[in-house]
């Protein structure tokens, strides 16, 4: 077993599904090496869009943002390995995709700040990883396993 084990919480967003993109998002975390441990196609309601965003609740943004997230179907995931939260919030890129780099997933999928594409948990706010997946994941959901190409991924996994 990898002890590369930190997880971060991961959603393709209403416009993601609308476009074809999930497909896109997971291809590219799972080419980087990240292990997926839980999946969760699903629609979020009123409640949890306001427990998922609460931290701004203050903002003009907020009832915009509530009604995007809940305008339909969304990817939730939770995705493992090492420094996990802070890789994928790289290849993310800026919350702004129309200033994201290329080569980042918001710099090369989206053009828009309402509609962009995919949220990870913030790397900075310490344990906003584990309680986002708290919110969306019951402990039994997510999969404990090897993918059989860690110790290619890993210089100190052994074969
Ligand atoms: P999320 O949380 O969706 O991964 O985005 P970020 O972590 O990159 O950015 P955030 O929390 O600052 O913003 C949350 C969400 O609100 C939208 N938003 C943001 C918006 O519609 N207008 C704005 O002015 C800002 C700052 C985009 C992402």
């Amino acid at each position: 077993m990898s002890h590369h084990d930190e997880r971060t919480f991961v959603m393709a967003k209403p416009d993601a599904v609308q476009r074809g993109l999930v497909g896109e998002i997971i291809d590219r975390l799972e080419g980087r090496g990240l292990k997926l441990v839980g999946a969760k196609f699903m629609q979020i309601d009123e409640d949890l869009a306001h427990q998922h965003y609460g931290e701004h609740e203050d903002e003009p943004f907020f009832d915009d943002l509530v009604a995007f997230i809940t305008s339909g179907p969304v990817m939730a995931m939770v995705w493992e390995g090492a420094d996990a939260t802070r890789q994928v919030r790289q290849m993310m890129g800026t919350t702004d995709p129309a200033e994201a780099q290329p080569g980042t997933i918001r710099g090369d999928l989206g053009l828009d700040l309402g509609q962009n594409v995919i949220h990870g948990s913030d790397h900075e706010d310490p344990g906003a990883n584990e309680r986002e997946i708290d919110l969306f994941f019951d402990e039994d959901e997510l999969v404990d396993y090897d993918r059989s190409d860690e110790p290619w991924v890993y210089e100190d996994v052994d074969n």
